[in-house]
Parts: structure tokens; sequence; C-alpha cells
């Protein structure tokens, strides 16, 4: 061997030594599941003893909010850590292009596909020698935007869809709008197998092939998303649980709520077994906040649900485990959002990511609340926009502090100001009362919406 054979060999095993040593992380996010929808965040008829216990391990949020109310803009803040507002990523994908026109404004167009040019988190990873999969949801794009174009090595199932036709095999069906719409790579299936099992299988299979490199597993589930559908069996035990002044009523989310439990269970058992929880970063996080239409969900004590920026449609469960550096069991009050994670993550790995894409980024690192709960993050306020229409909602953006939430509503301009330590299920409006505090927080809400080029709707000629 020459001096500079050895040299090189000599690198190769440092950086396979310093790749080995960078933890992994397995990212588990849910889809519509509501802040009040597990056990451990208060939840009534729900079981979910594996996240129950997961908490018991982990540092768990109050006050997680997604950086949207609906599903794309969440995960598009996820894999940049920019705000929806900034990426014109503000509404799912199937909205985006064909806004509401029989309405009183008319929402802005904004992008379907998340851009090449985005340094997604998955980029960062793959580039830093990590083995970076997708099993589930993705709704960032269209084929030429999958996955694959985005960091990720492997993607089972995630396309341009936020739901999948059914949660039984084959998993595709013709909608009722003539689309013919089906999960990918989930072939080889067997009748009466249940989309959050397989996917779950699926996962294991990629912890699995790591075979030693670090690994980014973003196991992004659709359930509890609809369709409603339960595996067979498992929503009567929840039938003859349900009792007049339950919050919850509806045993197939119930048992759908159960199967999620199941899937993280076998996860963690899975780090378990391979003797790699020690290494292994885990997330647990939420989309956007509960689906309140159709008896399906409810947010209490938070008001409303998905689409809407009153607390239930964006405060959702985020449960972080960083093995060495989170003690077990505790509480963070501090307000953060789903954006907040992609430098978590560079800080959690160590990686710097890239410094023009880390320019525009609007998260912040949650690492000094994960050492220390009962810390501060260096930041005022969250900002939240949804200049479209949702059943629950008029186009409105929001700002949030530590105490106080003002909404802006477009249609009419009128303002909302609610005290969230006194009034958390924002009942009581003071904005009447207090007029100076509305104008004061309305104002660092427009400065923030111009800084950031947020789109707004226009008034319909
Ligand atoms: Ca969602």
């Amino acid at each position: 061997m020459t001096r500079r054979q050895w040299l090189a060999s000599l690198l190769a095993a440092s950086t396979a030594q310093a790749q080995q040593q960078r933890p992994n992380i397995v990212f588990i996010l849910a889809d519509d599941l509501g802040w009040s929808d597990l056990g451990c965040y208060g939840a009534d008829l729900h079981e979910t003893p594996n996240l129950d216990r997961f908490a018991t391990q982990s540092v768990r949020f109050t006050n997680a909010c997604s950086t949207g109310p609906v599903c794309s803009p969440t995960r598009a803040s996820i894999m940049t850590g920019k705000h929806p507002a900034k990426l014109h990523m503000t509404t799912w994908l199937e909205n985006a292009e064909h806004p509401a026109t029989n309405r009183k404004l008319l929402p802005p167009i904004t992008k379907e596909n998340l851009p090449h040019g985005e340094v997604t988190i998955a980029e960062v990873l793959h580039d830093a020698g990590y083995y970076t999969a997708i099993i589930g949801k993705w709704h960032l794009g269209n084929a030429g935007f999958y996955p694959e174009t985005q960091g990720f090595d492997i993607n089972i199932g995630g396309t341009f869809w936020g739901a999948p036709p059914t949660y039984f095999y084959p998993y595709k069906a013709l909608q009722s709008n003539g689309e013919f719409r089906y999960v990918p790579h989930l072939e080889n299936g067997k009748p009466g197998e249940y989309l959050t099992d397989r996917l779950t299988d699926e996962a294991l299979k990629v912890i699995d092939n790591a075979k030693g490199r670090p690994f980014f597993l973003y196991l992004a589930h659709h359930t509890v998303h609809t369709p409603i559908e339960a595996k067979p069996g498992m929503a009567e035990k929840y039938e003859k649980k349900i009792k007049p002044g339950m919050r919850h009523k509806n045993a197939k989310y119930a048992a759908m709520t159960q199967s999620l439990d199941e899937s993280v269970g076998r996860v963690l058992a899975k780090l378990d077994q391979l003797n790699l929880a020690k290494n292994t970063i885990v997330i647990f996080h939420s989309d956007n906040g509960g689906y309140i239409q159709q008896n399906i969900t409810d947010n209490y004590p938070l008001r409303s649900g998905k689409g809407s920026l009153y607390e239930g449609g964006v405060r959702v469960p985020l449960m972080i485990r960083w093995p060495g550096v989170t003690p077990a069991g505790k509480v963070s009050h501090e307000p953060v959002v789903s954006a907040d994670l992609y430098p978590t993550m560079l800080a959690m790995t160590g990686l710097a990511g890239d410094a023009k894409h880390n320019a525009d980024v609007y998260g912040k690192s949650l690492a000094p609340l994960l050492k220390q709960p009962s810390a501060q993050l260096d930041r005022d306020e969250l900002f939240f926009h949804y200049p479209h229409y949702y059943p629950t909602t008029t186009p409105v953006s929001a700002i949030r502090t530590r105490e106080w939430k003002l909404l802006e509503y477009f249609e009419d301009g009128h303002l909302e100001l609610y005290n969230l330590k006194d009034d958390p299920s924002e009942k009581n409006d003071l904005a009447a009362l207090m007029p100076e505090k509305a104008r004061e927080l309305r104002a660092r809400l427009n400065d923030w919406r111009i800084q950031t080029g947020a789109q707004v709707p226009t008034k319909r000629i």
C-alpha cells in the first residue's frame, strides 16, 4: 500500500466511523391527528398505550402547532424548515391551482410542487451518508416532484394524492370524480391487509435494510385521515365503551388511532430488538388539527379543527425522544411549530445543511428545549397564514405569542383577540375591549406578511 492509498483508507474509515456515530432519525407523522386524540393528551375514548409509554420516555410538547391548518403546507415546512407562506404552498395540493371562485374573495393560486431548488432535510441527510426512506404520504408534488427527486433513496407509497382511496388491499379504487387512485409499491399484499399495518411492515424493512448505515425513516402514515375505515373487529370494543358525555364518539376513528398506536409500538420494539434505540432519535407529530366534520373527532378543549386557525386547527401532538439528551417524561409548554423540526434535525445530527437555504428557514432549533424542557426559545411569536376557504374557515392570518392570539379575517378585515392563558378555548374575543393590543399584534402580523411575501386573497370582480 502506498502512503497515498494508506491515507485514503484511513480517511474512508474515519468517515465511515463518523457516519456510524451520527444518530438515526425515525420521524412518524400522523395525518389529521388532533391535539387531544391520544391518551397522553387527554383522549377519553381512544386507547394509545404505546404512545403514552413513549411520552414517558420523551419530551412532550403541549403547545406544538402545525405550520399550516391542512396537510401540504405543514409537510412542506417539515421538509424545508420554511414557512408555507414563504414557499407559496399554503393549501393542500389538489386545491392549489383551483381556488374557489364562488366566494366573497378569490384565494391566491399557490404552488402544487415543492421546487427542486429547496434543500430538503432528506437531501441534507442523504448527502451526509444517510439511507433515506419515505413510507406513506408525500403530498408535495406531481410525478416529476416525487420524493425520489427530493433526497429519498426509497419511496413506498408517496404520491401527489393526500389520501388513500381505501385502507384495504389492494389500496386502489375509482373515485366518484372518475379519477383512479392507488397507493404505489404495495403490490403482493393479501386480501384483508390493512394499510397502516402494511406501511409499518415496510418501515421495519427499511430499518433492517439500513445495515449499519445511519438512516432517516420518514414514516408518514395516512391514518387517521379519511376514509374512516377500521380493521374488522377492532371498532366493536370502542362501540361498547362509548358513554354519554364523552367527547370522542367515533368507534372507527378510535380503532384507527389504535392501529396508529400499534404501528408506533412495533417500530419502537424493532429499534429495541436491533439494539438501535440508543442511537435513534424518534419524533412523533401530526400535520394539522383533528377533522371535525362528520363527527370524526373533537379537539376539546380547543376551538374548531382542521382548516381553521383557531387552536383546534393547528395545535397537535409532538413528542421527541433524543437518547442521552432528552430527560424522560418531561413536558415543554413553549409554543413551537412543525417548521422547527428541520433546524432541530440539523442540530441533533450535527449537520450544517445549506447556508443559503438556511437563511430563509423560518423554524428554530428545539434543541435547547429538548435539553431543558422548562427553557424558552429566543422567539416572541408564531405566525400562521391560510388565505383559502375550508368548511371551518374563511381566509385568515394569525399571530400567537405565549399569552395572546390575534386572528385577522380577510373577508371583512375583522380582528379577534384571545388570551390563551386565561381562555384556551378562544371563547372571549377581547379585540373590542383591548384595541391597542389588537392594533399592536395586527401591525406585527402585517409586517411579517410583507417581509415573507405572503400571498393574500383578492376581491372578486
Ligand atoms: Ca392532514
